[in-house]
């Protein structure tokens, strides 16, 4: 997805159920997200670091800050755009061919990733230019 933009990446109100008991949520392959889940990453403890500064080209992921909150900065080489994960029930979808930056992680947060693919190393963009190049800019 060479041609995807920032206006691209969407954030989705992930199921919740509540009770008494507090709550709930769920995302399942096939009514949640528009993807099958093959993997299911996660990153924490994190201290004052920015982490990601890479894009994918194959790769389509649901972010979740599941406790605490991340900053995610989407890029697509001529825009950028701000997302703020700050909720269990808030979710990022990301399409493939775009750069994202992973800044300002709160105390205890918990960024997880469902993703659409195994790991593979040669999805990776690490390098900017390279990236640009990658999107014909
Ligand atoms: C992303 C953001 C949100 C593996 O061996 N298997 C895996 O499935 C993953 C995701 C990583 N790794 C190894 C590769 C590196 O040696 O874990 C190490 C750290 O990975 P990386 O530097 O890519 O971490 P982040 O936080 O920059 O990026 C990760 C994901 O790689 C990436 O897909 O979108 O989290």
């Amino acid at each position: 997805m060479k041609q995807s933009t920032v206006n691209d990446c969407r954030i989705i109100d992930i199921r919740r159920y509540s009770d008494t008991r507090g709550y709930l949520s769920v995302v399942e392959n096939g009514i949640d997200i528009p993807f099958e889940i093959k993997r299911i990453y996660y990153l924490y403890m994190v201290p004052e670091v920015a982490r990601g500064a890479h894009a994918h080209k194959a790769l389509q992921q649901l972010l979740i800050a599941t406790s605490g909150s991340v900053e995610v900065i989407m890029d697509d080489g001529q825009n950028k755009k701000s997302f703020m994960l700050d909720r269990p029930w808030k979710g990022l979808l990301i399409p493939p061919g775009l750069w994202r930056d992973l800044e300002n992680f709160s105390g205890g947060a918990v960024l997880m990733c469902l993703a659409s693919e195994g790991y593979d190393e040669h999805d990776y963009i690490r390098d900017y230019n390279e990236f640009k190049a990658y999107k014909g800019l």
